[in-house]
């Protein structure tokens, strides 16, 4: 990473999905001790500590469960995650269910116009509130930052969209939904299956991945959802889907992205304590924000 001074703000919010305890995923995250790995590689770390979640009420919306309190919260971090990008520092975002994405992709698009982003997910998390089997809006930022969905969401930042289809990929990818499936092909997203994972190797997508992404991007986000890894390294998660990522190939991405010095903002989601086996998903974490942010082996 270029930048010396990251500024980490946690979004403790569950309300994008329906499983308790992804609220806490900010604190498991900073217990894990990310602060001192980071300091460890000589970073100034900003703990800006995190976004209020304000205890708004059940809406009676059920097609897009509590969108009112996910768009009062995408606003405020959308706020922050510009702030800290005025003054220069790495944003760091820690969730938090998914659905964040939506504020710190507000946040960094308005500095970087063709913004890449690389999603690393077993989820595509591009439904619309037409096409989403559950309601909840973890499965919904990528369509909404490219302005697709309920408006209120859409807007947040004041613009849409946030990104074009062809600044973006997604990695790890092995639960799609229907109406996920035919926006991909519709729209020619780029997306590297589990299918691909096997096939190719993990070294081999993220070459091609930048390669992608370089030459037409002016930024690029890295929204890492823990779920993309395979459930037997990241139990805590509230979506688990078998078949997934290793902890290797995982490792080896994140060290692969710090040598290109090309990612300039991160956010980290999903990590859910309460489904955790003793903090093992919140200290895989911090094992690959170290990797990210430039630790090697030797
Ligand atoms: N995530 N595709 C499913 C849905 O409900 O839309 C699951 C989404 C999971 C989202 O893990 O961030
Ligand atoms: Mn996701
Ligand atoms: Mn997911
Ligand atoms: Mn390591």
């Amino acid at each position: 990473m270029g930048k010396k001074t990251i500024s980490m703000v946690g979004v403790p919010m569950d309300l994008g999905q329906s499983r308790r305890g992804v609220d806490m995923g900010p604190a498991a995250i900073r217990y894990a001790g990310v602060v001192e790995r980071l300091e460890n590689l000589g970073y100034e770390i900003n703990d800006l500590g995190n976004i209020e979640i304000e205890n708004v009420g059940k809406d009676a919306k059920r097609e897009i469960r509590n969108v009112n309190a996910i768009v009062e919260v995408n606003r405020k971090l959308a706020h922050t995650v510009e702030k800290i990008m005025e003054e220069g520092s790495f944003p760091l975002v820690l969730g938090g269910d998914h659905s964040i994405a939506i504020g710190t992709i507000a946040g960094v698009s308005k500095f970087f116009h063709q913004l890449g982003v690389i999603w690393y997910d077993a989820h595509g998390d591009l439904n619309t509130p037409e096409t989403s089997p559950s309601g909840n809006i973890h499965g919904m930022p990528l369509a909404t930052s490219l302005g697709l969905g309920e408006r209120d969401l859409v807007n947040i930042g004041g613009y849409a969209p946030k990104l074009k289809y062809e600044n973006i990929v997604i990695i790890g990818a092995r639960s799609l939904d229907e109406g996920e499936k035919d926006l991909i092909k519709k729209k020619g997203i780029k997306v590297y299956t589990m299918h691909e994972v096997d096939r190719m190797g993990m070294s081999a997508i993220i070459e091609e991945t930048i390669a992608y992404l370089k030459n037409k991007t002016d930024g690029i986000h890295l929204s890492f959802d823990l779920d993309a890894l395979d459930p037997i390294y990241a139990p805590g998660v509230g979506t688990p889907v078998s078949g997934g990522v290793t902890f290797r190939e995982t490792h080896l991405a994140l060290e692969m992205l710090a040598e290109t010095n090309l990612i300039t903002s991160a956010e980290f989601v999903e990590v859910n304590p309460i489904l955790d086996e003793r903090n093992k998903t919140g200290s895989l974490t911090v094992e690959l924000i170290g990797s990210l942010f430039g630790e090697r082996i030797l």
